[in-house]
């Protein structure tokens, strides 16, 4: 049974800035750079426009998240599964969910965003075993044309006088320093790399050449979405996704249980070493692992930790209002970062192949993370799910 010391727990990783919201010389900057990176992006960008909400009106100048952080939470209700029987014969590779009631998010002095424990009740619903792949997203874009937004270049007309050839796609591409750096110094490690997209995950001249079983990456929430509507299905609220990564489990550290490695074996795609430099990949994968590698969870889902980030459908605000048991909650109205607060952002779940306990642990199932719905980067990715009819 091991048990590892205290994890340090900081922020996900960012995913590509939006366009259109930008400084275009400092975008421009970092692209030409390129080693300079990210953390010259995020310290020097100012946004040019206001974020927009779920209706497509203009964000306001956020004031305090309206979650109530003060309010005593509610007793917490035991974990139960539903029984409710699947509705027909499940779609091809997904499990029916039956629902339940649980506790949602977690006491982790740490993860602040992710707390408190919650009462939550879930309706039953169809979810992807896997997370979404490179050859279902390639047979999706062969079906439809979609062009990601990693693969889009910026549009001149909202940058005037840079020139065009500044304004080409790119993609956030992780690229390990060759020693230990300072953990609060992200463009030590991440690239903004042109050219590097779901099919070029690491860029020009990289493919995925034996990869089409592995979780496809530099994908946007727009893409997600266009993806899961052509589908026919659509991405998880938050709730759904932690009902689904509990396995049916009640408060457990992990999505199997509290032991990291039971009986020795790894459980999910994580780092191992020392971040950002060294990765052992004693899991045996330093970056994506094809789907389905690793043992699946209480209702047969796999990779629901580590692999890679995947989108769900709410808004990102930091904390939960613990008042209320919930019931099918689909998250707040808009989104609120309070490290970002003019950048609103989707919420990621599920931690990727770059969480280590030394750095990011929210690989655990009630952490959470957060990106620009039009951004992505080679760890984040998705799954979807679909209403019982
Ligand atoms: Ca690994």
């Amino acid at each position: 049974m091991s048990r590892r010391p205290p994890p340090i727990v900081r922020p996900a990783a960012p995913s590509r800035p939006a366009p259109g919201r930008w400084r275009p010389s400092v975008l421009a900057a970092a692209i030409t750079a390129g080693a300079i990176g990210l953390a010259v992006l995020i310290s020097l960008v100012v946004p040019t426009g206001e974020g927009r909400g779920p209706t497509g009106a203009a964000h306001p100048d956020h004031g305090p998240p309206p979650v109530r952080f003060d309010a005593p939470p509610l007793p917490l209700p035991a974990t139960e599964v539903a029984s409710t029987p699947p509705p027909g014969a499940p779609p091809v590779g997904m499990a029916w969910v039956p629902g339940g009631t649980f506790a949602m998010g977690c006491d982790d002095p740490q993860m602040v965003d992710a707390r408190p424990w919650h009462g939550v009740t879930v309706d039953g619903f169809w979810v992807d075993r896997t997370e979404v792949t490179n050859a279902e997203f390639a047979r999706f874009v062969e079906a439809t044309g979609h062009v990601t937004s990693a693969e889009r270049a910026l549009d001149p007309k909202d940058f005037p006088g840079v020139p065009v050839g500044e304004l080409a796609p790119a993609g956030l591409v992780f690229t390990p320093p060759r020693g230990p750096v300072p953990l609060d110094e992200y463009a030590r490690w991440w690239r903004l790399v042109p050219g590097a997209d779901w099919r070029h995950p690491e860029g020009p001249g990289t493919d995925l050449i034996g990869r089409a079983d592995h979780p496809v990456v530099h994908v946007s929430w727009d893409d997600a979405t266009a993806f899961a509507r052509w589908a026919g299905k659509r991405l998880p609220t938050e709730a759904e996704w932690e009902f689904a990564a509990r396995g049916g489990l009640d408060r457990k550290e992990f999505a199997w249980g509290d032991d990291f490695r039971p009986g020795g074996r790894w459980m999910a795609n994580t780092w191992q070493g020392d971040f950002p430099s060294t990765d052992t990949a004693a899991d045996g994968f330093r970056s994506t692992a094809p789907v389905a590698t690793f043992p699946p969870n209480g209702f047969g889902l796999h990779d629901l930790a580590g692999n890679v980030w995947e989108w769900c459908a709410d808004w990102y605000r930091p904390g939960y209002d613990a008042s209320e048991h919930a019931r099918d909650p689909t998250g707040p109205p808009d989104s609120f970062d309070p490290a970002e607060p003019r950048t609103p952002k989707r919420v990621q779940r599920g931690g990727s192949y770059l969480c280590s306990d030394s750095y990011c642990k929210r690989y655990d199932p009630g952490g959470r993370g957060k990106g620009d719905p039009t951004g992505g980067s080679c760890h984040v990715g998705f799954r979807c799910v679909q209403s019982a009819k």
